[in-house]
């Protein structure tokens, strides 16, 4: 027998190739140096921070899977998922920053662009002097993203785009835009194309009065009648599998990083049960609320080892994506609830920005909606178990 740690109850750090440990720390002290301190004021405030994606890029925390001719860092998706995780602890919103540019923007340039498109974009991309954009959802379409209006016409050489894209994270800074249309040319097939801040016609208005994810900038992409050349197309992907693909590496790291998410919320809920005294000793002393922290200890080790099976798949290339459905709908579930049972167990400090849990708490409703919401999670895993899609 072994001494139980109960931050670590199936020690998952033991199952962790030396490279993966070494980048899991660094990542947990870049997220504790550079994030941590900035956090609070920046959810207050709503501030945008485009000057974090140099410093994440620095600290080798974008591009993680990208192979390193191109800049990234060219590790394996476990290691991916505990950048993911180290970052969330910090905020559900700093880690939407680095996960859309790693998953939805660096990753479809890598499988589906040209090699011009990735000499281009890639570097960076990875270092942050670029920051990224991906635009699926529309205001018409959103859990059904066939649905989408955005369309692209063939004119000579180019191709004019015309439509818009809303709840975008990182858009209204971003220089590059990852966007996908319905081309004309391919019978109304989706296609993905690659444009440019700047470009005639093409603008991105900050969404304003967000009360979740307050430290990620989201916005909407305007496009009218934005004229691209046609080397600004992904040229081998058409159809839903170009952002369904992009949005399977974006879901995994969600697996991992509500987890983080939840491991702080844990953290702090027992350390505020050490601490407060009621009815003339410790909160932790009872027995409901050793009851919660057992269930959220509990949570989060099962979660945590369900994602790294599925990375450990990926890295494999033995994955398929109903597996990653289970882990996103899973632990952010589990997360979200986490965080609220936290929540109450701080009594009226929970309330608190100091506290950080009702932070975490309401970014996680945003975690639970974006990349697939909690029910079409469900619909991906009963389509899966019954053969009958209920969408
Ligand atoms: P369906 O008929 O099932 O499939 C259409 C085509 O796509 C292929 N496919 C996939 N390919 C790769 N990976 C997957 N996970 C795939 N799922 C489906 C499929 O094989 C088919 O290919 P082909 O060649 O036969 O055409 O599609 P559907 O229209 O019935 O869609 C069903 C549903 C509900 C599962 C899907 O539309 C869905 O997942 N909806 C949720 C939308 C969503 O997740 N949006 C996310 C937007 S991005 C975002 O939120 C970023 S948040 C910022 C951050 O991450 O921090
Ligand atoms: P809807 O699809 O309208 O769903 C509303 C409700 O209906 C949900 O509860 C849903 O589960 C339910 N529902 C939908 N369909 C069914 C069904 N068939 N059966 C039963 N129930 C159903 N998108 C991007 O493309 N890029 C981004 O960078 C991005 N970033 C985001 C950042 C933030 C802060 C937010 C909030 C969203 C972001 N999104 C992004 C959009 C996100 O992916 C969508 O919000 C999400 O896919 C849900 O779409 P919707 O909001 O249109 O909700």
């Amino acid at each position: 027998m072994i001494p139980f740690d109960p931050t670590d109850p199936f020690r998952l750090d033991d199952q962790l190739t030396e490279d993966e440990r070494m980048i899991r720390e660094s990542a947990h002290a870049f997220a504790q140096s550079e994030l941590q301190p900035r956090v609070i004021d920046a959810f207050r405030d709503e501030t945008s921070a485009p000057e974090l994606f140099p410093l994440m890029g620095q600290a080798g925390m974008l591009g993680v899977t990208t192979p390193e001719e191109y800049g990234g860092v060219g590790a394996s998706y476990v290691a991916y998922g505990l950048v993911a995780r180290e970052i969330e602890r910090v905020d559900s919103g700093y880690r939407s920053m680095a996960s859309v540019q790693s998953s939805l923007v660096m990753y479809p340039i890598t499988a589906f662009g040209t090699e011009e498109q990735k000499q281009k974009y890639l570097p960076g991309l990875a270092s942050g002097e670029l920051i990224g954009c991906f635009g699926l959802t529309e205001p018409d379409a959103g859990s059904d993203p066939a649905g989408m209006k955005t369309y692209a016409k063939k004119d000579g050489d180019d191709y004019v785009i015309s439509g818009s894209k809303t709840w975008i994270s990182n858009s209204p800074f971003a220089d590059v835009f990852v966007v996908w249309a319905k081309s004309e040319e391919h019978g109304g097939g989706i296609r993905g194309f690659v444009l440019e801040k700047g470009m005639e016609g093409l603008s991105a208005p900050k969404i304003e009065g967000k009360l979740s994810l307050r430290a990620s900038t989201t916005g909407m992409i305007m496009m009218d009648e934005v004229r691209v050349p046609a080397s600004a197309m992904f040229p081998e992907v058409q159809g839903l599998k170009g952002p369904f693909s992009c949005l399977n590496r974006a879901r995994y790291g969600i697996s991992w990083g509500s987890m983080g998410a939840a491991e702080f919320c844990m953290a702090a809920a027992r350390q505020y049960g050490l601490d407060r005294q009621q009815f003339g000793v410790p909160l932790a002393s009872k027995q409901l609320y050793q009851l919660k922290l057992a269930d959220m200890m509990t949570e989060i080790g099962l979660g945590l080892q369900a994602s790294l099976r599925v990375g450990r798949l990926m890295d494999e290339g033995n994955w398929s994506p109903e597996m990653i459905s289970i882990v996103k709908r899973n632990n952010v579930g589990k997360a979200l609830n986490i965080a609220r049972v936290a929540r109450d167990m701080h009594g009226g400090n929970g309330i608190s920005e100091e506290y950080q849990v009702i932070r975490h708490m309401v970014n996680l409703e945003t975690v639970n909606t974006y990349e697939g919401t909690h029910d079409v999670h469900a619909l991906i895993l009963g389509r899966a178990i019954t053969g009958i899609a209920a969408f």
